[in-house]
């Protein structure tokens, strides 16, 4: 439909007034809210996905990007309720005890709504107890947690640890990521599913609910 392929490539410019415009548009002509999230704005975000992933945009583009998005999700929101839209999944996220880095974080965030997730991000300098009782709180089909530091990497573990002990480790899919992360370190701690960047990382936690 050249209407969403038109929202698609708005939101891949990163033009946010015209996604906004596009997004209104879309919905005046009666067509799905799902229709247009998925084939107008989902889509533009893949295209912005594989073109990070691929080095041909870096970061500044993605956020500006993901600005749009959010702009025209927040046009969708009232009628993706109403009509009963299903999210993908939840996933919570947050940076480890002792890790302020947030910037990666923020972009799996991101690429997980463009996939259809809702996020809770508990933020940053999360505790183990934290991780937890959010997972008490809500319910996750998928936890992740992001680490820059060397030193912060122990508490992706110590969390681990804890989802186990409250009882919780069979409930939940956990994934791992950041820059002092590896596939090694991730299996080795018993997560999930581990993130290079974070356009794998939305993939791969699509992959662990199928
Ligand atoms: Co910090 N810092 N920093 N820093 N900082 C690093 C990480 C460092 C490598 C710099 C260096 O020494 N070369 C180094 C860590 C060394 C180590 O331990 N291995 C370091 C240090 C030492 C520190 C301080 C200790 C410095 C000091 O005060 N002496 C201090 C610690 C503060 C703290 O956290 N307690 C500190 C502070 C800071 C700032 C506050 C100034 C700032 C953070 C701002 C912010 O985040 N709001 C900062 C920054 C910006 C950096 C660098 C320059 C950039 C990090 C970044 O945002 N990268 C970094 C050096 C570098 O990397 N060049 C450095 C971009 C981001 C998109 O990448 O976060 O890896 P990244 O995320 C990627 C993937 O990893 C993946 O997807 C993302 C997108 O593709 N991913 C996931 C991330 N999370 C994921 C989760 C997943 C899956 C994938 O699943 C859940």
């Amino acid at each position: 439909m050249p209407l969403l392929s038109d929202l698609a490539q708005a939101l891949e410019a990163g033009d946010r007034a015209r996604v906004e415009i596009l997004t209104a548009r879309a919905l005046q002509e009666n067509m799905s809210p799902d229709g247009i999230l998925k084939e107008g704005l989902f889509a533009g975000m893949d295209v912005v996905g594989a073109r990070f992933k691929n080095g041909d945009i870096y970061i500044p583009q993605v956020l500006i990007a993901a600005r749009a998005m959010h702009a025209g999700m927040e046009i969708l929101r009232p009628h993706l309720i109403r009509t009963g839209a299903k999210p993908a999944g939840t996933f919570i996220i947050g940076t480890v005890q002792g890790d302020h880095h947030d910037i990666g974080k923020n972009l799996v965030a991101m690429m997980l709504q463009g996939k259809g997730f809702e996020v809770i991000d508990l933020g940053v300098n999360v505790p183990s107890e934290r991780f937890v009782q959010a997972l008490r709180d809500h319910e996750a089909n998928i936890i992740g947690m992001s680490a820059l530091l060397s030193i912060t990497l122990p508490f992706m573990e110590e969390t681990i640890e804890a989802i186990g002990r409250a009882g919780l480790r069979d409930t939940v899919k956990i994934m791992v990521g950041g820059g002092s992360v590896t596939q090694a370190y991730a299996d080795q701690i018993g997560a999930d599913g581990y993130g290079p960047d974070a356009t794998a990382a939305a993939e791969n936690a699509l992959a662990l609910l199928a």
